[in-house]
């Protein structure tokens, strides 16, 4: 599939990624795999107290990969956990391990056969990852992967998220 093929399957959003209908969703979460805040939280309350039932027994995730659940009472079937990397300067790894995020959920969807799938702004919340950079590798990595997808969904939060993946996108796309 050639690049501008790719690139119309990528979009932009901005909303609560627990409302979105699409087959799989994202989550930002932490090594535990027991909840927290922002859009981990988020998840957590939308899909129901089933979700923690289960992300109990998985007995947590390491930074970079990923893990499956069913989406309980989101719209979403599927919930897609992975951890990204807490910025510490970006001298520890950090760009290998979002982009291990990002590979590791597009491997986890494929395998469930997900057609679309929709992305928060892994690492850039509470865990500091610059948001320009990180979008930059959410969206090479969506480009690697378009051809097996209808549709990837870059859900942002704010405005200023919003203009960054599109400006990104820009850059990649034209
Ligand atoms: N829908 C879409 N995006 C959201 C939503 C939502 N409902 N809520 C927040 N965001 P963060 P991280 C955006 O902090 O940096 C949790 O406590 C938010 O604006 O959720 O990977 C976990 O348990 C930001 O752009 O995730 C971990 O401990 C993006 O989601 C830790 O935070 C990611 O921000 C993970 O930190």
């Amino acid at each position: 599939m050639d690049e501008k093929e790719a690139c119309k399957r990528l979009t932009v959003c901005m909303g609560d990624i627990t409302r979105l209908e699409v087959d799989a969703v994202v989550n930002a979460a932490n090594n535990t795999l027991l909840g927290g805040g922002g859009v981990d939280g988020a998840i957590h309350k939308a899909a129901g107290p089933e979700l923690m039932d289960l992300t109990r027994r998985l007995g947590g995730c390491p930074t970079g990969e990923a893990r499956v659940t069913p989406g309980f009472r989101l719209p979403a079937r599927w919930i897609i956990h992975t951890v990204g990397p807490v910025w510490r300067g970006g001298g520890q790894g950090e760009a290998g391990l979002l982009r291990r995020t990002y590979r590791n959920s597009f491997k986890l969807a494929l395998d469930k056969g997900v057609r679309t799938i929709a992305f928060p702004a892994i690492s850039t919340g509470v865990y500091g990852y610059p948001k320009e950079a990180a979008a930059r590798i959410a969206v090479a990595s969506a480009l690697e992967v378009a051809e097996a997808f209808e549709r990837i969904v870059f859900c942002t939060y704010s405005e200023r998220d919003e203009s960054v993946y599109r400006r990104v996108l820009e850059e990649f796309c034209g």
